[in-house]
């Protein structure tokens, strides 16, 4: 049984709210990948809650756990727009970064069809990925399928030049907003943290002024794995906010509670498919109602 059914099942019972209620859900909490001392936390701030206001039925309590887990990811901040969408028709440059097969590739492709089909801007993709053949013609069958400009050089290159050329396509009147494709490995993390100086010298002389936001890219599946990758890719490259892939099988997605309370690292985007469409703008009420069971 996965770990949706299993929470709902927790709540929907016929149980008075006990001493052993409260232990099982600390469990349940780490088995839906918190931390232990967060789930203990989380579970001890929920029994105080209930001395005050007793719930009724397991029901209830998972709506109580519903709203508190609502407040921690906005005290993470989490919910609040990106700056990308802040509207003063600046040129946006994001660069997508995460270690292999986390859905970089997919997360641009996606975010751009995003871009255009609903925020009405002109996207341009950049394929910065020159690490691996193969992720150019990656990048270029969705820019085809999309019917999207996708900037790119030889398999080897420089990911700088890349975006170089990106923003002088989009500054002669080709786009509105950039999104960069990175390799974003960690084969060192001095050669990463080297790599995007020069992206940041690129965007900071050619596109002076744009918006400029790095998204780290986590799949959900790794569970804790993902909290890991966030911890480092936040000390070496502090980026903006993260794009949650892969919500959508096996996802238990207790580890967006960590990012908000151990990093303060926002999730901006969760995707729950591998369509162009599965990708939305992270919303706490709804994805903790959906982890606490509530329907
Ligand atoms: N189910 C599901 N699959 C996804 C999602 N996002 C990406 N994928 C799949 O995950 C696999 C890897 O995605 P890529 O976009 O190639 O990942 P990447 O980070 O660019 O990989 P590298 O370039 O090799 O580092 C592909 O099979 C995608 O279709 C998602 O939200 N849900
Ligand atoms: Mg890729």
């Amino acid at each position: 049984m996965g770990f949706a059914d299993k929470i709902k099942n927790f709540f929907n019972r016929n149980a008075v709210i006990s001493e052993e209620l409260f232990e099982e859900l600390t469990d349940l909490l780490v088995e839906g990948d918190f931390g232990a001392a967060e789930a203990y936390r989380t579970a001890e701030i929920l029994r105080e809650r209930c001395k005050k206001n007793r719930p009724a039925s397991p029901k209830e309590l998972s709506l109580k756990l519903a709203e508190l887990l609502e407040e921690e990811l906005k005290k993470g901040g989490m919910g609040t727009d990106p700056a990308c969408l802040s509207p003063e028709g600046k040129l946006t440059v994001m660069l997508l970064l995460g270690v292999n097969g986390v859905g970089k590739t997919t997360s641009a492709a996606k975010l751009a069809a995003l871009y255009r089909d609903t925020y009405g801007q002109k996207p341009i993709l950049a394929a910065a990925d020159t690490f691996r053949a193969a992720a150019i013609d990656q990048l270029k069958i969705h820019g085809e399928r999309l019917g999207i400009r996708v900037i790119a050089h030889q398999h080897g290159g420089d990911p700088a030049a890349v975006v170089y050329d990106a923003i002088e396509a989009a500054r002669a009147g080709g786009g509105d907003i950039i999104i960069a494709d990175t390799a974003g490995r960690m084969h060192t993390k001095s050669a990463l943290v080297e790599e995007l100086r020069k992206i940041d010298r690129v965007v900071e002389t050619r596109a002076a002024g744009a918006r400029y936001i790095k998204y780290l890219v986590l799949d959900a599946t790794t569970g804790r794995n993902a909290l890991a990758q966030a911890a480092i890719f936040n000390e070496a490259v502090s980026p903006e906010g993260v794009i949650l892939t892969k919500y959508d099988s096996t996802a238990r997605g207790g580890v967006v509670f960590s990012l908000a309370s151990e990093l303060s690292l926002p999730v901006a985007y969760l995707c729950t498919g591998e369509k162009y469409g599965d990708i939305g703008l992270f919303d706490p009420h709804s994805y903790a109602r959906e982890f606490a069971g509530v329907e």
